[in-house]
């Protein structure tokens, strides 16, 4: 499959974010300045040298708003904010500038679907019936028999509706009862929002991540939700019920097309929109005119069975399904979901991070996922994340993706001088300087693959053709007129002949030679990048 032409690629070049790496930073774990356990500005500051020595381009930061932390930042009590526990709007400031003197971008977190419950909007909102702001959230009349208005069932279980004792109405909450759902009918709430991107674009932020888009602006009078008859109870009580009247509604796809119309009042800034459902949905978020997210993300990796054939079908699945000039991205690793070390096993780790990295369109990598950080074991008195503690036991929490970073020896690990908000858990091969000054570790390969990257026009902006896929081995070329590289990813614990033969540009062992080699043989859970 030939997905791209000359003219597509001299377009791609045109944008900086087809080219970019982005890297995601959960900033409550990545690097504590002030000895209060919790990550914040200032530390992600002091770690920016790391973070252009590994050859990124972008850094996304989950959300460092003013919030009561119900859902660790995704409930905002301020969008113009700073959480006092990450610094201040000064060192945000600073950050902005010392990101763009070395030549990073910045990209934040936008949370619309939702507020806190603490934001002085809702405050208002409940304060009574006849508030000004009490459309700004979405209120509804119990049924007859006192019951929610449908059957809606929030992301974090329970009903999606929380009752108001003081007003005697529900109050729609699509994740936590401490997140109320914003309503986006409403023209002044809009506009207020809408003012939040140009508030953030006017300090230089580069683009925003919007939060669990598929959610925004639901018509929760459009009746219940069928029963889902694939669920079972591992799932989770979320899925016991299809979400078919609850996401993807009409009137969310024109809110996404304003904040778009509001990003491009700004030049050179990328929209990305969570999206989390099928191809289709994902599909559906570029716009027919490409009027809505330039990325929306794809997170088609992140369930993917670990086995070659799957994942080949899958981006060749996705690679058809791309609208006309629609620019495709990568995830392998988030907040959300566990690490990809331990979905794909320790072993493949490498491999995972070469496909990531080779894959044709914008790649998200996750912090940690360089150091080849694993799903750490959560004590049960020290979970924090409020998912797990309302529907425990099924390993639906997320606090094994969420552990501090490892970057030195010594206590803390380098992370803090206090007791870290979650245990930290060290990488199988060593804290991030161990890493550094070992040339076989995974951090080594990764700074290896990304510089290759910077400097391999096909990796950045070639077409994308599968050559073989089966039996472990997923062999696939990424080409421009000038030439191709192809890419060899052994998904097996055993010997792999490719038959193919070329100059050896990359290696996940750093043992094997460089340079011409025929009748190429894959070491077990070896990446090989060879010149054609
Ligand atoms: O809606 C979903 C599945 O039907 C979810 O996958 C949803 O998209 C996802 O949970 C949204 O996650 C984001 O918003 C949450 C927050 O807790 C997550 O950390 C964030 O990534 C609420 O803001």
């Amino acid at each position: 499959m030939d997905t791209l032409n000359l003219a597509a690629c001299q377009a791609a070049a045109a944008d900086w974010w087809k080219t970019a790496v982005i890297y995601q930073i959960y900033p409550r774990s990545f690097q504590d300045s002030d000895g209060d356990g919790v990550g914040d500005l200032a530390g992600i500051e002091s770690r920016l040298d790391y973070l252009c020595d590994l050859g990124i381009d972008a850094i996304w930061l989950s959300p460092v708003f003013p919030s009561p932390m119900a859902d660790f930042g995704y409930d905002v009590s301020d969008y113009c904010g700073i959480d006092p526990v990450f610094g201040t709007l000064e060192d945000f400031d600073r950050l902005v500038a010392s990101c763009h003197d070395r030549g990073l971008k910045l990209l934040l977190d936008f949370v619309p679907s939702h507020s806190s419950d603490r934001h002085p909007w809702f405050l208002e909102s409940r304060s009574s019936r006849g508030n000004p702001r009490r459309d700004w959230y979405i209120w509804r009349d119990a049924k007859p028999d006192g019951s929610p208005p449908n059957n809606w069932i929030g992301e974090f279980g329970g009903p999606s509706w929380t009752w108001d004792e003081a007003t005697g109405q529900y109050y729609h909450n699509t994740f936590l009862p401490e997140q109320p759902a914003l309503n986006w009918q409403n023209p002044e709430l809009r506009a207020a929002m809408l003012e939040v991107i140009r508030f953030w674009y006017r300090r230089g932020v580069d683009g925003l991540r919007v939060d669990a888009i598929t959610h925004v602006a639901p018509d929760v009078d459009k009746g219940d939700n069928p029963p889902n008859p694939d669920w079972a109870p591992h799932m989770g009580p979320t899925h016991s019920h299809l979400q078919a009247n609850s996401k993807n509604q009409p009137e969310g796809y024109r809110i996404v097309r304003l904040m778009r119309q509001v990003s491009d009042e700004f030049p050179d800034r990328v929209l990305i929109g969570e999206t989390s459902g099928s191809l289709g949905e994902v599909m559906s978020y570029y716009g027919d005119a490409l009027d809505l997210f330039h990325l929306p993300f794809n997170f088609m990796l992140l369930r993917a069975r670990w086995d070659a054939a799957e994942i080949a079908g899958l981006v060749e699945t996705y690679e058809a399904a791309l609208p006309e000039g629609g620019w495709p991205n990568w995830v392998l690793g988030n907040h959300d979901i566990g690490r990809i070390a331990s979905r794909a096993g320790p072993a493949q780790a490498r491999v995972a991070a070469a496909l990531l990295l080779t894959l044709r369109g914008t790649p998200t990598l996750y912090q940690g996922d360089e150091l080849g950080l694993e799903n750490a074991v959560i004590p049960p008195a020290a979970v924090q994340d409020p998912w797990e503690k309302r529907v425990p036991g099924l390993g639906l929490g997320r606090d094994p993706a969420r552990t501090p970073m490892a970057w030195q020896p010594g206590e803390g690990a380098g992370f803090s001088s206090a007791d870290p908000w979650l245990p930290l858990c060290l990488p199988a091969e060593g804290d991030a300087a161990r890493q550094s000054a070992a040339p076989g570790s995974i951090l080594a390969f990764i700074r290896a693959l990304l510089q290759l990257r910077r400097e391999e026009p096909c990796l950045q902006i070639g077409s994308y053709r599968t050559r073989q896929a089966g039996d472990g081995l997923y062999v696939f070329d990424r080409s421009m007129p000038e030439g191709a590289v192809t890419v060899c990813l052994n998904f097996t614990s055993r010997p792999q002949a490719t038959g193919l033969g070329g100059e050896v540009l990359l290696s996940s062992d750093p043992a094997r030679p460089r340079g011409l080699s025929s009748g190429l043989v894959l070491a077990p859970d070896e990446a090989v990048i060879l010149r054609q």
